[in-house]
């Protein structure tokens, strides 16, 4: 069986308690590898080494800093194939997916930030003539980052990339649940000369590896995306030892679908917005308000092409929805859709697990979902499921639906479908979500904050955002008399 390893020091070491996980395939519902059970041991060494790299990671030129960050975009370019294979396999999205998404967006990360140093600048400005401002940002030391199973080598170099642009070095934990990808990452950068101890990757379970990073004295901040309750704790630990915190947890995200929309898009894109990744994604709208006027019309048609939506083997190009991420994902899933039913909710197609034939017949599949009559305010309309559910609730009014969709403990990102440019505008500015796309959803300009409020998170990533979150702004001033 294949065993993982930990990437420590620019080597591949086995964990310091010699004791392994078991890593499942979640399409064919099968142990396929191994990866290290790590704890506070090997958490320790990664920081020595992290701590020992620091000097001469973060006084490298720019320049040489971002030749070797290209560098190895290159070799996910390059082993684009292989990486969007293992992704497919680890985590049971379709190959497709991770080929058209997951890898590509992973390079795009690295390019980004490894561009985006270069033209990092701080400020300065005179005081009148009493005195020279000036501002420098400067790397931080050792940066905690913890990502999660959903789109894992994407999110897992969303954080990392910016972190080592920035000078910093790394102690990182990918999810338990997917591995693979952070795994043969960690072969990429020894293969690009990544200089030993720059980033460090320790594989484990969270409550004993990542809570190791994150109640590590010598890791002054921690970049987190998760689930909410997680993200509780985390922040419970490292607040009382200032840590600077950046935390990107749930989501339950408003497609709020007005009369005046243009109803073609609307309603091929929120079949995307609900059940992209098995709707496994933080920003999928798993809430589908829409406006009375087109209500019927538009669920008819949303259950009819959510029926010919192929459940199926990953590998398969027809697939468009493939395995939840786990056994206990899909019983989480299960849980809810019975939920939704006790609630009074009823289900207009899917709500069961699927028997995928041949490789994947003990895959952990679900059809994707679709339930109406439930009210705003349920449970079911109130928590994260994060697998491919939805819920469809009209509305009469704007102001009735902006109540709505602000009505949850979150506030992530919304979608809004509607062709009344003053109504864009004013419903954007009402809805309470670090996100909001008009006419549109996942469209991603890495420059943009990406981020949350209320329990969806604290802090921002993207463009300049996640550099300022990765160094420490020191403000000088010089009198002149
Ligand atoms: O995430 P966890 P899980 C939501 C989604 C999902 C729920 C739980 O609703 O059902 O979160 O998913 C590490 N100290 N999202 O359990 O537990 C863990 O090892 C330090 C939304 O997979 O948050 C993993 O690497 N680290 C989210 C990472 O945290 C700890 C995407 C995420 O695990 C830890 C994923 C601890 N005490 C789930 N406990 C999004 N916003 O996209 C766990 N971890």
């Amino acid at each position: 069986m294949f065993k993982i390893k930990n990437y420590i020091n620019g080597q591949l070491v086995e964990p310091e308690s010699g004791e392994y996980l078991d890593n499942y395939n979640p399409a064919e519902g099968k142990v396929y590898s191994l990866i290290p059970d790590s704890d506070d041991r090997d958490v320790q060494k990664a920081v020595v080494a992290a701590n020992a790299a620091f000097d001469g990671w973060s006084s490298m030129p720019v320049l040489k800093r971002s030749a070797i960050l290209l560098k190895i975009a290159d070799f996910i370019d390059r082993d684009h194939e292989k990486l969007a294979r293992a992704e497919s396999d680890d985590n049971g999205k379709p190959l497709s997916l991770a080929s058209r998404v997951d890898i590509p967006r992973a390079s795009s990360n690295m390019r980004f930030y490894a561009t985006a140093i270069q033209h990092f600048a701080s400020e300065s400005h005179m005081s009148d003539d009493q005195a020279l401002n000036y501002t420098t940002r400067t790397p931080v030391g050792v940066a905690g980052c913890i990502s999660p199973w959903n789109l894992p080598l994407y999110l897992f170099t969303w954080k990392v990339a910016p972190a080592l642009a920035a000078g910093n070095t790394v102690v990182a934990k990918p999810s338990e649940i997917t591995p693979m990808t952070a795994y043969l990452f960690s072969e990429l950068c020894i293969e690009a000369g990544l200089p030993e101890g720059v980033l460090n990757i320790v594989h484990g379970l969270g409550a004993k590896a990542g809570q190791a990073i994150v109640e590590h004295p010598d890791i002054p901040l921690i970049s987190f995306t998760g689930g909410t309750t997680t993200g509780k704790h985390i922040a419970a630990t490292a607040a009382p030892m200032f840590k600077k915190m950046s935390l990107e947890l749930g989501g339950k995200n408003p497609n709020i679908i007005f009369d005046d929309c243009d109803f073609d898009q609307a309603l091929k894109v929120s079949i995307h917005s609900s059940f992209a990744n098995q709707g496994q994604i933080c920003l999928c709208g798993s809430r589908i308000f829409v406006q009375e006027g087109i209500y019927d019309r538009f669920v008819s048609q949303f259950v009819e092409r959510v029926k010919t939506l192929k459940v199926g083997d990953p590998h398969d190009e027809t697939s468009k929805v493939g395995a939840v991420v786990s056994k206990q994902h899909k019983d989480k899933i299960l849980s809810y859709i019975k939920l939704a039913q006790d609630e009074g909710g009823e289900i207009l197609c899917g709500g069961h697990q699927v028997k995928v034939e041949g490789r994947c017949e003990e895959g952990y599949f679900i059809a994707p979902t679709v339930i109406v009559g439930l009210d705003a305010t349920c449970r079911t309309n109130q928590e994260e499921i994060f697998g491919p559910v939805v819920t469809i609730i009209p509305f009469k009014a704007e102001d009735e639906v902006i109540a709505l969709a602000n009505s949850t403990a979150y506030g992530l990102s919304a979608t809004i479908w509607t062709d009344n440019l003053k109504r864009a505008h004013r419903v954007s500015h009402q809805i309470k979500s670090g996100i909001v796309w008009v006419n549109t959803w996942l469209f991603r300009d890495l420059r943009t904050p990406f981020g949350g409020m209320k329990q969806s998170g604290v802090g921002r990533e993207g463009g300049e955002e996640a550099l300022r979150f990765f160094t420490e702004s020191k403000n000088i001033c010089i009198a002149l008399k």
